[in-house]
C-alpha cells in the first residue's frame, strides 16, 4: 500500500507511535510518506521506501495566524495525487483529521482517511468549545477511527455521543530497541551502586502532575538511598526545580532535559513514576515494562490497561502520593517482588504490545477500507 502519515514530529507519544508504525509498515514493504512540518525525531536511518514531505505555512503579513491547517491539507492532497496514495493515516485529531478530510475532498473518494486518537486531542481539546465541533466533524468524516485504549474509546463516545465504530488498537514498542540493556558502565554517572534510581519522563505539562513525582521521591529517599532522573521539558519544569530546591533535594535529582534515545536511560532505572491526572495510554510505562522496569503510576485513563496493578506495577488515585511512595518503597525493598514484576512486565509486552501484532491490526483496517 501507499500510505501518507501525519503526526506531530516533536517529542511526544503520538509522534513516536506514528513514526514507529511508519517504520514497521515500511519494513513490511509498504511505501510510506511522512507529511509533517518537521522530520519526525524518531525517523532515524534512511529507508528506501520512506519519504518525507515538509509542510510550510505561508506567513504573509495579512495573516495574524499562519494558515498551517490549510497548508497541511493542500500538501496532503498534493502528495496523495503525485504518489497515488491509497490512504492517509493521521495521528492526533487536531488539526490532522480535519486536514485529511479536506485533502480527501480535493483528491477523491478513493483516498481513505484513518484517524488515530491519542488522548489529549479528546480528553482536553474535546472539551474546548472552540474545537469540539470540528473534532467531532473530523472523527465522523474519517473512514476509520482508532483509539489507543479502551478507556479512550469510551471517553470519545461519552464526549461526542458518536455512534461511529472506533477500534481500540494499543500502542506498541519495538523490542529490538526496548529491552533490558546492560548499562552497568553508565550507572556510576548517575548514582552510587547502593542507590536506587527512580525515573520520570514526560512533557512536564500539568496533566502529568510532575510535582507529585517530587513528592513521591521525597518520601522514598527518606527510607531508601535513591536518586531521581527527570527527562523532558515543559511548562511545569520551573515549579519542579523550585520544589526540588525547597525540599533540599538538589544533589539527589538530575535534570536531563529532552532526550531522543531513552531506551538506555530506562534500563538504568529501578522504577518509573507516572502519576498523571489524565493519560490515555502511558507509552513510557510500556517502554519501561519492555526494559524490565516496573512502574508506580496513577490509575488514570488507560494506564490500568498497560500497567497491571500488583502484577507489573502499582497504581493509586491521581494525587495520592502517600500510597505511591509506599508502593515504591515496598517494591524497591522486596527483591523477589521486584523480580516478579519485572518478569511479568516483559511477558505482558510480548503478549499484548509487540509491534508485529499491532501493525497487523492497522493493516487489517487499511485492507478493510481499500476493499470497500
Ligand atoms: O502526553 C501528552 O501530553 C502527549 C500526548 C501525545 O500526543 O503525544 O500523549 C498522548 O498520546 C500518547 C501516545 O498514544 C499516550 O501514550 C499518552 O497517554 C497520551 N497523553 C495523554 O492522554 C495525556
Amino acid at each position: 500500500m501507499r500510505i501518507g502519515i501525519t503526526c506531530y514530529p516533536s517529542h511526544g507519544g503520538s509522534g513516536v507511535v506514528a513514526t514507529e508504525l511508519g517504520k514497521l509498515l515500511a519494513e513490511r514493504g509498504h511505501d510510506i510518506h511522512f507529511i509533517t512540518y518537521d522530520m519526525p525525531f524518531r525517523l532515524g536511518k534512511f529507508m528506501q521506501n520512506i519519504r518525507y514531505h515538509g509542510v510550510e505555512a505561508n506567513r504573509y503579513a495579512v495573516f495574524k495566524y499562519p494558515p498551517y491547517d490549510l497548508a497541511l491539507a493542500s500538501r496532503m492532497a498534493q502528495v496523495a495525487k503525485t504518489y497515488e496514495l491509497d490512504l492517509l493515516h493521521v495521528h492526533y485529531a487536531v488539526p490532522h483529521a480535519i486536514a485529511a478530510v479536506l485533502a480527501k475532498q480535493m483528491v477523491g473518494e478513493h483516498l481513505k482517511v484513518v484517524t488515530t486518537l491519542h488522548g489529549t486531542d479528546i480528553t482536553v481539546l474535546g472539551e474546548d468549545p472552540s474545537l469540539r465541533d470540528v473534532i467531532c466533524f473530523g472523527i465522523n468524516k474519517s473512514d476509520a477511527v482508532t483509539a489507543v485504549s479502551q478507556s479512550l474509546v469510551k471517553q470519545t463516545y461519552e464526549l461526542f455521543c458518536s455512534d461511529r465504530p472506533i477500534d481500540c488498537i494499543y500502542n506498541f514498542v519495538d523490542t529490538r530497541i526496548y529491552y533490558p540493556r546492560d548499562v552497568a558502565h553508565i550507572c556510576e554517572k548517575y548514582g552510587a551502586p547502593h542507590e536506587k534510581i527512580l525515573l520520570h519522563i514526560s512533557n512536564f505539562r500539568p496533566v502529568k502532575r510532575p510535582l507529585d513525582v517530587i513528592e513521591v521521591f521525597y518520601k522514598v529517599q527518606q527510607e531508601i538511598p535513591a536518586r531521581l532522573l527527570l527527562v523532558g521539558e515543559g511548562p511545569e519544569l520551573p515549579k519542579v526545580i523550585q520544589k526540588v530546591e525547597d525540599l533540599g533535594l538538589t544533589d539527589r535529582v538530575i535534570f536531563l532535559g529532552k532526550q531522543d534515545e531513552v531506551a538506555a536511560l530506562i534500563s538504568l532505572a529501578d522504577l518509573l513514576l507516572l502519576p498523571s491526572e489524565k493519560e490515555s495510554f502511558g507509552l513510557v510505562a510500556l517502554e519501561a515494562m519492555a526494559c524490565g522496569v516496573p512502574t508506580v503510576a496513577s490509575n488514570a485513563g488507560g494506564i490500568p490497561e498497560v500497567v497491571e496493578h500488583e502484577v507489573t506495577g502499582f497504581l493509586a488515585d491521581p494525587g495520592d502520593t502517600d500510597s505511591m511512595s509506599r508502593f515504591a518503597i515496598r517494591l524497591l525493598r522486596d527483591e523477589r517482588l521486584y523480580q516478579s514484576f519485572s518478569e511479568a512486565g516483559l511477558a505482558r509486552v510480548r503478549e499484548k504490545f509487540c509491534g508485529l501484532k499491532i501493525v497487523e491490526q492497522y493493516e487489517q483496517i487499511y485492507y478493510r477500507l481499500l476493499e470497500k
